[in-house]
């Protein structure tokens, strides 16, 4: 008896527990959580009130969110029941992005931890995410007791290239005693130059180049390094290395005229927390000592570095030093009107060595090495030297079939370093405070008796440290290269700041190459925070201009007061992009104010004739075959005028469109009936009643900025389509199109179901096309279509960048129609799978990308007459997926007759397609074609 008794006891136990555990059996926890556009546990943050963001796990049981919570604290044991700075509470959502942080005010240097859970479709709730934590860095100018520190290096009147004023790179330091352990150490850091920084010897960060480049008049960044493991109770050392970088730089003064500014500064202040809780503080003061007299001799973006070894100064960054015999600083106080704000993007690093190197000529003591890719970044050279020599390293983005080691494209920038050897032997040498774009690396004077070698020279890439964000393949060797050539031209043009070239004496913002790019950016790269921080630096320049002009460049080093369409549109079309492939609003809401001003712009140059503004232009930049000779060929043939009116009309519509994301109704109304009102002046200004260009050059670009711009009455429209088949016809279905009009065609024929013509110009071989520069050996995007040929060399023309990325902008379509996966809603919460395979061309393509939920892919096949597509639909999203085959019989979903696959909502039907809507999950689609 007593034994059953407890028998049935352990049996209730146990049948409790059992129970007990399903009823709390929670779900999978959210995770990849992200701060803001994508940062993960970051220190010295930007932004107080930033937004939270996470991902849904993949599972058979999770499909959407229904809710979110989250909580956020002061520290990780008041989580997650206790938030005391702000709990969400059970929010009835299916936001998974960007949410905005409601708590209370953070502070500089607050450190804040966060969780998150979430609801499925289905009401569970799932487990509590692992906790986050991010940390603010130094948000106000006020919260810095530093001074600005350096020598005067513009009293030693160093000339250069062009008489420009040159700064000898400065070494400068502050020893400091601590009389206890060290618990925790924070390195708030800047200059108006660029730096390196080490602690007791050591190298504080891998960063490149920093503090990186906004416009300093107006913004500096500061960077936040975690030291505590650098120092040690007792003397410590912390030592910089300065040099001009962009601030004092000849690439910040475009006329001889400001020769006359500043040498370069360092800001930083090392706050540290005692283990016995006291602090202390080092700061950039008038303490401090430096010198000119290290191995870095100079240093400038455009012209390279010189290195001497017999300048060397072992150990003078380490704490063992005596530097009593340098020079006392010079200090100054920070001026009101200039920001000190956290870096807001990813600084520049070193991501790639390339080792594959191949040589390609030796004579005379000078060597060619091919590093097989057209890279930006700095040689690594470990290379037998004698004493006394000085070993020349020159750079080429391409030789002349005859050998010739060709700069001349560099045009003024000297881009060339020098390494002077202090003895015999193997001598290594990296390039710091500059960069350079090459694919060929020249060397000239090491060691005679040496042979050289494929080891003596590696390239090192670098780029702003974002992560890939896509990937974009199919079965067709040159569409790969193409793919290969548009990534590599991101990355090499995303020093900092988005570039149009990154070798000649440019390497500038300008404003419509990064507008014609961004979406297809935003597809490869991670670019999200890159974009939002230098659309800050282009409103910081805006902002100089009382009618809203936006410059052709960001930062505006060129301060010409004006403004060309399709280049100041930036500002609206850059935030509408990235609103796009995000779904974060802050973009539009950060921006919204700017682009309205840039339609003020607009207005502002209208003079005689209603509607049409006047103003610099510069035209469809570069298009093939212009009718005028020389540099004036360079804007195309299409009107400026009438580029001007489109570009006003486009942006109003677009500025109506965020205003209706925003809320703004009443601008909704304006904005709208502007564009309309422009439309009209357009139409008849511009179209005759054929839908044919009047008073203006019939081109491509005309036609294409009117019909994707929906400028036209819907009737002329459809005439204005075939005149742009015409068009194309007469070219020998080769592209007539520039800066402007290239991003758009794909766009245009795809709408026109002109499919198969787009693949027929994308897959031309000659000139003007695509695939031209990669028969003529490209491994980047050139500036001009024909800007180089192997047998005739660089176009005689001058202006020729092999890596420009503007027809880059090819690489939206490709990943939206080629492979077929596009975010259908902002930021993929509705996704679009419509791939468009054209069998002549192609068997396979595929692309992947990272969605702010989740990893989306679409990948399509054609084997033995039948098309198999496999789409991966991330949690929380849905999508349509449009099979590009109208044969619903034989269509069979996950292995079932489409018709009776349960998880598709069954959607339009034509003959020529069939489109499903589909929850999250995987799916795998064939048919016979
Ligand atoms: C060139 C630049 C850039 C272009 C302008 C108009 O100098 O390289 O690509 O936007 O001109």
């Amino acid at each position: 008896m007593k034994r059953n008794f407890f028998f049935v006891l352990v049996l209730s136990v146990l049948a409790y527990f059992f129970a007990f555990s399903f009823i709390n059996k929670n779900i999978q926890a959210p995770h990849s959580l992200t701060l803001s556009e994508g940062f993960n546990n970051p220190i010295g943050f930007y932004d107080s009130s930033p937004t939270f963001s996470w991902k849904l796990p993949v599972s058979e049981n999770i499909k959407s969110q229904s809710a979110y919570r989250i909580v956020v604290a002061t520290s990780e044991d008041l989580l997650p029941n206790h938030a005391d700075l702000w709990d969400s509470k059970k929010q009835n959502s299916s936001q998974s992005t960007f949410v905005k942080y409601q708590g209370k005010a953070l502070e500089s240097r607050q450190k804040v931890y966060w969780q998150v859970r979430f609801w499925n479709q289905d009401e569970n709730a799932s487990d509590w995410s692992e906790t986050n934590v991010f940390e603010l860095g130094l948000l106000n100018n006020a919260d810095w007791n530093a001074q600005w520190a350096g020598l005067d290096t513009a009293k030693d009147s160093i000339k250069g290239v062009r008489n420009f004023l040159m700064h000898r790179p400065q070494y400068l330091r502050k020893d400091f005693e601590l009389t206890s352990d060290v618990a925790s150490a924070r390195l708030y850091i800047t200059a108006k130059g660029v730096f390196d920084v080490y602690l007791n010897g050591k190298d504080v960060s891998d960063d490149v180049m920093t503090p990186g480049w906004t416009p300093y008049n107006h913004r500096i960044e500061t960077l936040t390094y975690d030291v505590s493991e650098f120092l040690t109770s007792g003397k410590n050392a912390l030592a910089v290395e300065l040099a001009s970088g962009w601030h004092s730089g000849r690439i910040s003064r475009r006329t001889a005229l400001y020769d006359n500014f500043e040498s370069p500064k360092i800001l930083c202040q090392l706050e540290i927390i005692m283990k016995d809780g006291s602090k202390q503080t080092i700061i950039s003061d008038e303490s401090w000592k430096g010198t000119t007299n290290g191995p870095i001799r100079l240093a400038g973006i455009y012209d390279g570095e010189v290195y001497d070894a017999n300048f060397e100064m072992p150990n003078w960054n380490a704490v063992a030093f005596d530097y009593s015999n340098w020079e006392f600083v010079e200090v100054e106080a920070l001026a009101k009107n200039v920001k000190l704000a956290p870096k807001r993007h990813y600084t520049v690093k070193n991501q790639i060595v390339l080792n594959d190197v191949e040589i390609v000529s030796v004579k005379e003591n000078t060597a060619v090495f091919n590093m097989k890719q057209n890279i930006v970044g700095v040689p690594k050279i470990k290379v037998p030297m004698k004493k006394g020599d000085t070993l020349k390293i020159r750079f080429s983005e391409m030789l002349l079939n005859d050998g010739t080691f060709y700069t001349i494209n560099y045009r003024s920038a000297h881009s060339t370093d020098y390494y002077i050897a202090a003895k015999d032997g193997v001598v290594e040498y990296v390039p710091k405070f500059t960069f350079h774009g090459f694919q060929f690396i020249e060397l000239n004077g090491y060691d005679k008796n040496a042979k050289p070698d494929v080891s003596w020279v590696q390239g090192i890439a670098q780029h702003s440290n974002f992560q890939i964000n896509g990937t974009f393949t199919s079965s067709h060797d040159k569409l790969n290269q193409l793919q290969s050539n548009i990534t590599w031209g991101l990355r090499d043009n995303f020093f900092d700041i988005p570039t149009d070239c990154p070798q000649r004496d440019e390497r500038l913002g300008w404003t419509g190459d990064a507008q014609v790019i961004a979406p297809t950016a935003m597809f490869n790269y991670d670019t999200h925070a890159f974009w939002m921080a230098w659309l800050q630096s282009l409103r910081e320049n805006q902002s100089e201009h009382s009618d809203g002009m936006v410059p052709f460049i960001v930062p505006d080093v060129l301060q010409n007061k004006k403004g060309s369409p399709g280049w100041g549109d930036a500002v609206v079309i850059i935030p509408w992009s990235i609103y796009n492939s995000t779904g974060d609003k802050s973009v539009l809401e950060e921006n919204y104010k700017a682009a309205k001003k840039w339609i003020g712009y607009y207005k502002s140059k209208i003079e005689d004739k209603a509607l049409i503004p006047k103003m610099a232009s510069f035209g469809d930049w570069l298009q093939p075959f212009p009718s005028k000779k020389g540099k004036s060929g360079n804007s195309g043939d299409t009107s400026k005028e009438l580029i001007i009116t489109a570009y006003f009309a486009h942006s109003s519509h677009l500025i109506s469109k965020m205003a209706g994301v925003l809320g703004y109704n009443e601008d909704v109304k304006e904005f709208y009936n502007l564009y309309k009102s422009i439309s009209k002046v357009f139409e008849s200004t511009f179209f005759d009643n054929n839908g044919k260009v009047k008073n203006g050059k019939e081109t491509q670009t005309s036609y294409l900025l009117a019909i994707y711009f929906d400028l036209l009455k819907p009737e002329n429209k459809l005439k204005a389509k075939k005149h742009l088949l015409e068009e194309i016809k007469n070219t020998d279905y080769h592209l007539g199109t520039g800066f402007l009009g290239t991003p758009i065609l794909p766009k245009v024929l795809d709408n026109m179901g002109e499919i198969d013509l787009m693949y027929k110009i994308l897959f031309k071989e000659t000139y003007p096309s695509w695939f031209y520069s990669i028969n003529q050996g490209a491994t980047t995007m050139w500036e001009r279509w024909n800007s180089f040929s192997i047998s005739g060399g660089y176009n005689a023309q001058s202006m020729n960048s092999l890596n420009h990325y503007a027809y880059g902008a090819i690489g939206q379509w490709m990943y939206e129609r080629i492979a077929g996966l596009a975010p259908l809603e902002p930021g993929y919460k509705k996704i679009r799978i419509a791939p468009l395979p054209n069998t002549e061309f192609l068997t396979s393509a595929s692309a992947t990308v990272n969605t702010p939920y989740g990893k989306a892919s679409s990948s399509w096949t054609i084997e033995n007459g039948t098309f198999y597509l496999k789409a991966i639909i991330p949690p929380n999203t849905s999508a349509q997926i449009s099979i590009p085959y109208g044969n619903e019989a034989g269509l069979h979903v996950n292995g079932t007759v489409y018709k009776e696959f349960s998880d598709v909502q069954h959607s339009n039907t034509d003959k020529t397609s069939i489109t499903i809507l589909v929850e999250p999950g995987t799916y795998n689609i064939q048919t016979k074609i």
